[in-house]
């Protein structure tokens, strides 16, 4: 529909205050004075672009439509006249300079060897709150740091002379085929880190037969995303839950309408864990625009995640399990399981898998590994009778870097992982290029390594190629990560004194 009203900058400008706070997005004019306290990152960083254009900021940390969605239509005012925006003049802060720098120094992208040097790009070109946000974990990190190391507490007991000229580590991830067996796991807020966001996914992921998993609140809108897939291209949607159930039984059946193959309900944050470099980071960028509002009561900054995480339901339980099943017929999968029992319980709900996750390290600090809770878990299911079950999919997600980390898992009776942070790191560093990039180096990586392990296809994958009897040793030496720490570092250096 036409916009019946046009409206001028100094008209808009006029309305920069508590009283009365109209903003510009997306072209668009909107008095937002009574939604200001409603704000869930709070009402200063609104009043911050009160009477301008808000876009730049609202961008990476809304779906495009939250702003139409949330506020009633009284209060859309109509469409800005583009010409009549006195354009602020941005300074360009050293920060800012540096990050041009070191993007115009990357190393040509055929250099990435593997899928730590993606991070340290990634470091060294976006904002340095895209960094906070994205690198944090909660606490004292000891769960995220623990994520890796576990892996380097199972060894191989690879096989020999079992003709392996040809290899092939394709599968099938609930009933979808996946050309690697991994997944592009969820992971928030991709327009921080690169203007185009999760797009930059699901490009790469059309290309190469691999399956991305939508989070809920990825930058780009759940619509926008399919609308760019290819034909045929499959995709998992994860879910947080809203107190709202409507929202989200309306969200759901949506996502099934258009063709999603797994909801993956994330059960690990009925609270958001407290990142506190992410929280950090926002009170600086607080303190630098202080005056906006002296005097007025604000919300406790508490990182950009936190800022927007309150919709999600604490008061989720396994009683609401049947309710998701009586509104779609997609598999439904829990992720974010970390012990036995709660497997067992999963597997007597009815659904038809789980994520061993913690979260990338970002939840229950100290939680355990998710390759440590999955000896647990095969374990146990084992014993009652209800593993192997080709109904029940059981996927492990946390500190995947290598395709070698993927094999373990998937000897130990994985599916198939989830890989978050290092497809994110990957889009960051050089968009849908680096993610190419990423699913070729995992796809080299499996080949060598299958070679080397004796293993043809998935299904000779079994518990006896792995060694993980230190698994659930926790005080034992791990080898540095010589990669990170010397050949990421070196390249770290190459970035800075290009
Ligand atoms: O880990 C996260 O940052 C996350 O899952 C999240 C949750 C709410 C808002 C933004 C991100």
């Amino acid at each position: 529909m036409a916009d019946l009203n046009v409206l001028t900058g100094p008209q808009v400008a006029e309305h920069a205050n508590r009283d009365s706070c109209w903003i510009i997005v997306h072209g668009k004019v909107y008095d937002v004075t009574e939604f200001l306290d409603e704000h869930p990152g709070g009402a200063r960083i609104i009043l911050k672009y009160a009477g301008k254009d808000a876009t730049e900021a609202y961008e990476p940390i809304h779906p495009p439509d939250a702003i139409t969605t949330n506020l009633p239509v009284s209060k859309h005012l109509g469409a800005i006249d583009a010409g009549t925006i006195v354009k602020a003049v941005k300074e360009v802060t050293e920060e800012e300079k540096q990050r041009q720098v070191a993007l115009a120094a990357r190393p040509p992208v055929e250099n990435i060897l593997n899928l730590h040097d993606f991070e340290v790009i990634a470091r060294a070109v976006i904002p340095s709150k895209a960094w906070a946000y994205y690198s944090s974990a909660s606490d004292d990190e000891i769960t995220i740091r623990e994520n890796r190391m576990a892996f380097q507490r199972v060894w191989f007991r690879p096989r020999i002379l079992r003709d392996v000229s040809s290899v092939d580590w394709s599968t099938t991830i609930l009933g979808c085929k996946s050309s690697l067996p991994l997944y592009i796991s969820a992971t928030a807020l991709g327009k921080l880190g690169h203007p185009e966001g999760e797009l930059t996914l699901t490009r790469a992921a059309a290309n190469h037969g691999v399956i991305q998993m939508i989070a809920t609140l990825a930058s780009c809108s759940f619509d926008d995303i399919m609308d760019n897939a290819a034909s045929g291209q499959e995709f998992f949607l994860q879910l947080y839950v809203n107190r709202d159930r409507e929202i989200t039984r309306k969200y759901v059946q949506h996502a099934e309408k258009r063709g999603v193959k797994g909801l993956f309900i994330t059960v690990d944050a009925p609270q958001l864990g407290r990142r506190e470099k992410d929280m950090r980071m926002k009170q600086v960028d607080d303190s630098a625009s202080a005056e906006v509002q002296k005097g007025q009561e604000v919300k406790k900054d508490q990182g950009v995640a936190r800022a927007i995480s309150s919709f999600i339901d604490p008061s989720l339980s396994w009683k609401d399990i049947p309710w998701f099943q009586s509104i779609t017929k997609m598999p439904i999968i829990l992720k974010g399981i970390s012990t036995a029992e709660d497997a067992i319980f999963a597997y007597e709900a009815g659904v038809q898998g789980i994520v061993l996750s913690n979260h990338g390290g970002r939840q229950l600090d100290t939680a355990r590994s998710g390759i440590e809770v999955l000896v647990e878990v095969i374990t146990a299911l084992r014993a009652k009778g209800y593993h192997p079950d080709p109904k029940f999919e059981i996927f492990v997600d946390g500190g995947v870097r290598r395709a070698s980390d993927v094999l373990k898992a998937i000897a130990l009776g994985a599916k198939a992982v989830g890989v978050g942070r290092a497809f994110l790191y990957s889009f960051c560093a050089y968009g849908q290029e680096g993610v190419e990039r990423a699913i070729q180096i995992f796809r080299d990586e499996f080949e060598m390594n299958m070679r080397l392990l004796g293993a043809k296809t998935i299904d000779d994958l079994v518990p006896e190629m792995v060694d993980a009897s230190a698994l659930n040793q926790h005080i034992v030496t791990v080898p540095r990560d010589n990669l990170f720490e010397s050949t990421c570092e070196l390249l770290m250096f190459l970035v800075l004194i290009i």
